[in-house]
């Protein structure tokens, strides 16, 4: 018997009854078919993939839906990016990868998009079922009887993970994964037998109501806003801080709302620069403890009340545990509970909150004390002096000119190293975006993600900024560009090491292999490609460099940009201290 998918909401109720119509009776499509229609239909106009035995059949249903590209990757840790930076500009992302040698690999990748709370649908191509209790060894397999564990595995990196046995559960199942996963905003695991992708199951509708978030208890709602615009009233010096969480619980609208109407400062957290604009008159800069942006931390600690809206407050972000506001003066949203001076309302989601909360703010006076003190302490950050170009290139020259190629279209892309700090000191004008990973931290995150996020915002001028160490993780992913022509600028910062480790704890293991990095483009080129390999030594040089990627469309840019070891912003060199002795504390007695 074939089942057809039951909607949960209304709506969807009533595009699936359009749907049963026309659908009807039953009609038939293959599990592969079923996927990709889902998949088109919540918006993705990509996947990302590496082929293997486990999936190929898998793959030629999916390439048989035109409306959803098939794109490949080096290797399926890169693919993982791939889509994590893909879901990055289009709010959801896909891979298919084959079993184990592929996903295991592709896992790490998806712990990111969990840590960073990013809707990525990890489909796995898996052994045919008639092997599966028939005693069979299998290629790919740990050769063991065991077929469960990768199941298993994505259990604990997944907000939820399904197995396919039988094509009549595979359209429940799959609405189920991906409904999950943009409810919750986590990836998760979807695995298909190799036997079952071609199989028939029963036709999706048009659309299923996958997009709507789960509602708050508006009892908890209620009270929750009342104690936080209480909370918020009585305060002498309120402020507003973003959190990374902000966007992919879809609360940035809403924070700027209650922002304007509380009137008071606004910083960003270091993961959550661009989600509240940087020219905005109560912009006060980001908040990254003593190594804030200048005049911001004096503020924000005076405050009496801070409204943290998703916040992280990790041992990085809190510059080893040196600052993170106190839980009295703070009202921390969650995406899914707040928490008012301790005082914790479940079941209270995010974007509501602080919707709610915004309506109520507009009924009282604003009090602008926080942006006031700002002011009166500010110091006018001058523009930095422009090098002599024929000398060698510093980091604050390389820096300089990065921001001159900044606009209100550019995404900055910042792996992890000293390019996060030189990322966070970058002004953003109106429009311009930033993507960091700040709470996975995954050193060549950066490259598949900056190429998946570029697929999905074909109209950006995408900027990376990734150092030598990184890059030689996933370098490989830069011929995918290539291969797409797609006009991204990378400025690849070689300063022979790890130099954000070095200043945290230096040894010989920070020392790296030095690399032509400039020179890697004709290879990846080949025959066939269009990607530039430049290098500069000098600000003359580079200024020459920026121009030629600036005018070049058909193809990426990398910049190589050779500055000395311990060349690094003077943020780093506090944070690394600071983050140093955090882990160097000792073992407590009880
Ligand atoms: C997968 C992974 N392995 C190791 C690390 C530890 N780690 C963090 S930053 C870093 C070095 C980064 O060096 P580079 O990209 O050259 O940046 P720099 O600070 O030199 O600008 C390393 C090894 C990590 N974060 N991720
Ligand atoms: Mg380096």
């Amino acid at each position: 018997m074939l089942t057809t998918t039951r909607p949960r909401t209304k709506q969807a109720a009533q595009q699936h009854s359009a749907t049963a119509n026309s659908n009807s009776p039953a009609s038939t499509v293959t599990i592969g078919s079923y996927l990709a229609t889902r998949l088109e239909q919540i918006g993705l106009k990509h996947h990302f993939a590496v082929a293997g035995d486990y999936n190929l059949v898998l793959l030629d249903q999916l390439l048989l839906n035109g409306n959803v590209s098939q794109v490949y990757c080096c290797n399926e840790l890169n693919c993982g990016f791939a889509a994590e930076g893909y879901a990055r500009a289009n709010g959801a992302a896909a891979c298919v990868v084959t079993y184990t040698v592929g996903a295991l690999s592709a896992f790490n990748a998806i712990a990111s998009a969990y840590a960073e709370s990013l809707p990525v649908i990890l489909i796995s191509g898996s052994p045919n079922t008639n092997d599966l209790g028939a005693g069979h060894l299998l290629h790919h397999t740990l050769g063991t009887l065991n077929f469960r564990y990768q199941l298993e595995m994505a259990r604990h990196i997944t907000c939820e993970a399904v197995a396919i046995t039988h094509p009549e559960e595979a359209p429940f199942l799959i609405d189920k994964a991906i409904r999950a996963a943009l409810q919750n905003r986590k990836p998760v695991y979807i695995e298909i037998p190799c036997n079952l992708s071609g199989a028939l199951c029963s036709a999706p509708g048009p659309r299923a109501s996958f997009l709507e978030l789960p509602e708050s208890d508006p009892a908890s709602l209620a009270a929750a806003v009342d104690a936080a615009s209480a909370f918020l009233r009585k305060a002498v010096r309120p402020l507003l801080l973003a959190g990374p969480r902000l966007r992919s619980y879809g609360g940035v609208n809403a924070f700027r709302e209650l922002a304007e109407a509380v009137g008071c400062g606004v910083a960003v957290m270091p993961s959550a620069k661009g989600f509240f604009p940087e020219e905005h008159t109560q912009f006060i800069g980001l908040y990254l403890g003593s190594v804030s942006s200048p005049g911001c931390s004096a503020v924000v600690e005076s405050a009496d009340a801070v409204l943290a809206a998703g916040p992280i407050f990790n041992d990085y972000t809190t510059v080893g545990w040196s600052s993170q506001p106190a839980v009295h003066k703070t009202i921390h949203v969650d995406p899914d509970r707040v928490h008012v001076a301790g005082v914790t309302y479940n079941d209270v989601f995010l974007r509501e909150f602080l919707t709610a909360l915004a309506e109520t703010a507009k009924k009282s006076p604003g009090n602008p004390a926080t942006v006031t003190q700002f002011q009166r302490t500010r110091v006018e950050a001058c523009p930095p002096a422009r090098a002599d170009p024929d000398a060698p290139l510093t980091r604050a020259e390389m820096c300089r000119q990065i921001q001159g190629a900044i606009n209100g279209n550019t995404t900055l892309i910042v792996e992890t190293g000293d390019s996060w700090f030189n990322g966070f000191n970058m002004a953003l004008p109106d429009g311009a975006e930033f993507e960091i990973e700040m709470q996975y931290g995954h050193i060549g995150w950066s490259v598949p993600a900056t190429f998946g996020y570029a697929l999905a915002a074909p109209d950006r001028r995408i900027v990376l900024m990734v150092g030598d160490g990184s890059f030689q993780l996933t370098a490989q992913e830069v011929c995918q560009m290539v291969r797409l022509n797609l006009p991204v600028m990378i400025f690849l910062v070689n300063n022979r090491g790890y130099t954000i480790e070095v200043e945290i704890h230096d040894g010989p293991y920070n020392n790296i292999k030095n690399w032509d990095y400039a020179g890697i483009m004709a290879i990846f080129n080949s025959t066939d490609g269009d990607g530039r390999g430049l290098r500069a030594a000098t600000g003359k040089e580079l200024a020459g460099a920026v121009q030629e990627a600036l005018a070049h469309k058909t193809g990426p840019t990398l910049i190589e940009c050779t500055i000395d070891r311990d060349d690094c912003t003077k943020q780093l060199m506090e944070w690394g201290s600071r983050v140093a002795a955090a882990n160097g504390r000792p073992p407590q007695r009880a």
